[in-house]
């Protein structure tokens, strides 16, 4: 990172790394560029925006109308209590994964790229779901260009393995390499570990630390997965926490989620009106952390701006009493809001 970057360039940039659309992405690239100080010393940075610009502008407007290039948008759009994509070598099961929790009819086959552009489907865990996005493998033999622009909307991601698999190894180990070279780092951070670590300010603004979960599919078939993954992550220099499922039999499933709903430091908030009972329908999700107000803006944008306090129902020693917007709500509260 070059010298003498202006509080400008600083702000727009700090405003990039904070933003998950994409449309939003492009926004402050855009002025990123525009407010950058132009000299000799930041000639490679300014090349850097511009290349990224054109890929993004490209990647938003989809698929070319005419030409080969054709197929669904590579953008997908965050919904449910977070957004988690698949990602692995070729043929380790992640579609049929997919499938099994979603009950989308991502194409699972016997053979190599059957999936070609991310599929979104719902993961359904008690009174909440997690979307999950079937990917394409990461392959070198079918490199993917938009993956790590389609990575930046995730919360997570599923590191899906096949351990029974001679050459295992190598190919998670590509599959590293390959998503590092497009600024994609498989981190094992989570946001509801006990202690997240706090970003460095001084980050590579490109770089998109991804909290991973190394997940051993087909145990069904593969015999000692457990110990096979701890091979792989001595053998790969991957440290992330791990799990194994079956699509087929179901093994792993509920933890899976379980385990989901910990680490992306899920919090359900539920709405009422006054003298009526819980709202129907889905509860509000935020995280760990957020507060009253961050609940009202789910509701409405209108209401958060003019919220004015909340009754808080619901255990956690609150039985209807007033608390403020900034108030940081905990799983099952059950919010009044006053605006
Ligand atoms: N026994 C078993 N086979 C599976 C399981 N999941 C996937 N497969 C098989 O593994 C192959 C690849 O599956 P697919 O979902 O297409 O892999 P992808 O390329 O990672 O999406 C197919 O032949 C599937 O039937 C599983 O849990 N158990
Ligand atoms: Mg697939």
């Amino acid at each position: 990172m070059p010298a003498n970057l202006n509080p400008e360039y600083k702000a727009a940039e700090s405003a990039f790394k904070k933003a998950r659309d994409p449309q939003e992405r492009l926004d402050h690239l855009r002025e990123m560029l525009r407010v950058i100080p132009k000299h000799k010393g930041t000639d490679h940075l300014q090349a850097d925006l511009k290349t990224r610009i054109k890929e993004l502008t490209a990647q938003l407007a989809g698929p070319k109308k005419t030409g080969a290039k054709t197929g669904p948008p590579t953008f997908v759009h965050p919904e449910g209590a977070g957004q988690v994509a698949l990602l692995g070598p070729p043929n380790t099961g992640k579609s049929a994964l997919h499938a099994r929790l979603t009950g989308s009819h991502a194409a699972s086959e016997a053979y190599a790229f059957t999936t070609q552009y991310p599929q979104p489907g719902m993961f359904e865990h008690q009174d909440v779901a997690f979307q999950l996005v079937d990917l394409p493998p990461v392959s070198p033999e079918h490199p993917v260009p938009w993956i790590a622009n389609t990575l930046q909307s995730a919360d997570g991601c599923l590191l899906i393995v096949d351990v029974g698999r001679p050459g295992c190894v190598e190919e998670v180990v590509t599959v590293r390499e390959m998503l590092a070279e497009r600024k994609v780092v498989l981190g094992s951070i989570w946001p509801g570990d006990p202690n997240p670590a706090v970003e460095a300010d001084n980050e590579d603004p490109f770089t998109l630390q991804l909290p991973t979960v190394l997940v051993a599919s087909k145990s069904d078939v593969v015999e000692h997965a457990q110990d096979e993954l701890t091979v792989l992550e001595e053998l790969s220099g991957l440290d992330c926490p791990t799990l194994s499922v079956s699509a087929v039999s179901g093994e792993g499933l509920e933890e899976l989620g379980a385990w989901l709903f910990e680490h992306l430091a899920v919090v359900r908030v539920y709405t009422k009106k006054p003298g009526q009972g819980i709202d129907d329908g889905k509860p509000y999700t935020v995280r760990r952390g957020d507060t009253v107000l961050d609940v009202a803006r789910l509701v409405h944008r209108d209401i958060a701006a003019s919220l004015k306090y909340a009754r808080l129902f619901g255990g956690h020693g609150f039985e209807g009493q007033q608390v403020g917007r900034d108030h940081e709500v905990a799983d099952g509260d059950i919010l009044e809001l006053h605006s």
